[in-house]
């Protein structure tokens, strides 16, 4: 079984896929968007894959690619075309090379036309292929930077992906309308610029009319990219959190794990925000808590101390995790969730106070 998913950054419109061998959990991401790197890595552990390659489908204009990032991160192998420019890359694609993930793989294919450098991927059984900056959904890259060549493009899309099967799903790098996939036949028939009887000159003719301001990120991105996305300082790569062990969730909560908040629990506030009975029932609370039912929270904030980190606790840690939100919107900026709430907690015998012993609550009698 393959996995797939389509991951949106909103501020550049672009999509990043991670495609990943179930059987193996071997994984790769294309396009990954340096400031969604962290939302990425939880995913992908939270899926619990093992990510082999960070693709590029070309050198980028519009944002700073993730695959450094990733790559110090996940030890993954960073992999982009040999007409790229790019330095600092592990992998040179060309021409039908295989990228491979556990039993599945991608083939390259060579696109040129939005750059000299652009790849577009297509999955082993060619039932999807990512076009990057090539071919959109009724669309097309734009080519009035970079290398960009109309000739080369209204030819790529011809010879490289409309000899695809007619039912192959075809993702873009982007879209700015909100629209996620299209096929290679609907592209053939539809797409307004080259698809049915339009021919070369008539591509080209559209193209050089598109009169597009450059992207805003043109003058950072390119040259970051041209370096597979590694910063000039390593000041962008240690902004987590530093007061204790966190773990970043694809929910986009930060998370702290029973045994870390066993060895912070002088350092920091524990705000429980279950109800009283529950404070006082079977589970018990942890020592030094603070009782705040959630639906307090918002109002009461102003009992809780700037100075010090808070880790908010429940009955499972879905209502904390809630508080976290809570918390960052009245300002608060060290904070985290108990990961399973008092249920871990117990389950994983560290002291409460109050509470029956574990036997005794119907939660964990089997
Ligand atoms: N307004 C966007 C422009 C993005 C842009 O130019 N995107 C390129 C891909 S890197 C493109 O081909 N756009 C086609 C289009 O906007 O129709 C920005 O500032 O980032
Ligand atoms: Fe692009």
């Amino acid at each position: 079984m393959l996995i797939f998913r389509q991951l949106f950054d909103p501020p550049s419109s672009t999509y990043t896929y991670l495609l990943a061998d179930e059987r193996s959990g071997g994984a790769v991401i294309i396009d990954p968007v340096f400031e969604q790197v962290r939302r990425d890595a939880a995913l992908i552990e939270e899926l619990g894959l093992r990510l082999v390659h960070a693709l590029e489908t070309h050198v980028h204009a519009d944002h700073v690619t993730g695959a450094w990032l990733l790559k110090q991160r996940t030890g993954c192998r960073i992999a982009l075309s040999a007409n790229s420019g790019a330095e600092g890359a592990d992998r040179y694609l060309v021409q039908d090379d295989v990228v491979a993930f556990g039993g599945r793989n991608l083939q390259v294919r060579q696109t040129a036309g939005h750059t000299s450098g652009c790849l577009t991927y297509v999955l082993d059984d060619r039932s999807m292929a990512f076009t990057g900056d090539c071919l959109f959904v009724r669309g097309t890259g734009r080519t009035d930077f970079q290398e960009g060549d109309p000739h080369a493009m209204y030819r790529s899309v011809h010879q490289q992906i409309f000899t695809l099967p007619d039912s192959c799903l075809l993702y873009p790098a982007h879209d700015y309308r909100g629209l996620t996939v299209t096929s290679v036949g609907e592209e053939r028939r539809f797409n307004p610029r080259l698809g049915g009887e339009i021919g070369e000159g008539d591509f080209t003719g559209y193209m050089m009319n598109l009169r597009l301001a450059h992207p805003k990120k043109l003058d950072v991105a390119v040259p970051a990219n041209l370096k597979c996305g590694r910063p000039e300082s390593d000041i962008a790569t240690t902004e987590d959190p530093r007061w204790a062990v966190l773990r970043y969730s694809f929910a986009g909560i930060w998370e702290i794990d029973p045994h870390g908040l066993e060895e912070q629990a002088r350092a920091v506030q524990i705000v429980d925000v279950r109800e009283p009975q529950e404070f006082d029932g079977p589970l018990g609370h942890i020592h030094g808590a603070i009782l705040i039912p959630l639906g307090e929270l918002a109002e009461r904030v102003g009992e809780l101390s700037r100075d010090r980190p808070i880790v908010t606790v429940c009955r499972a840690g879905g209502r904390s995790a809630q508080a976290t939100v809570i918390l960052r919107e009245a300002g608060f900026s060290d904070i985290a969730n108990l990961a399973g709430g008092m249920l871990r907690w117990r389950a994983e015998g560290h002291a409460v106070e109050g509470g029956s012993a574990l036997e005794h609550i119907a939660e964990y009698s089997i």
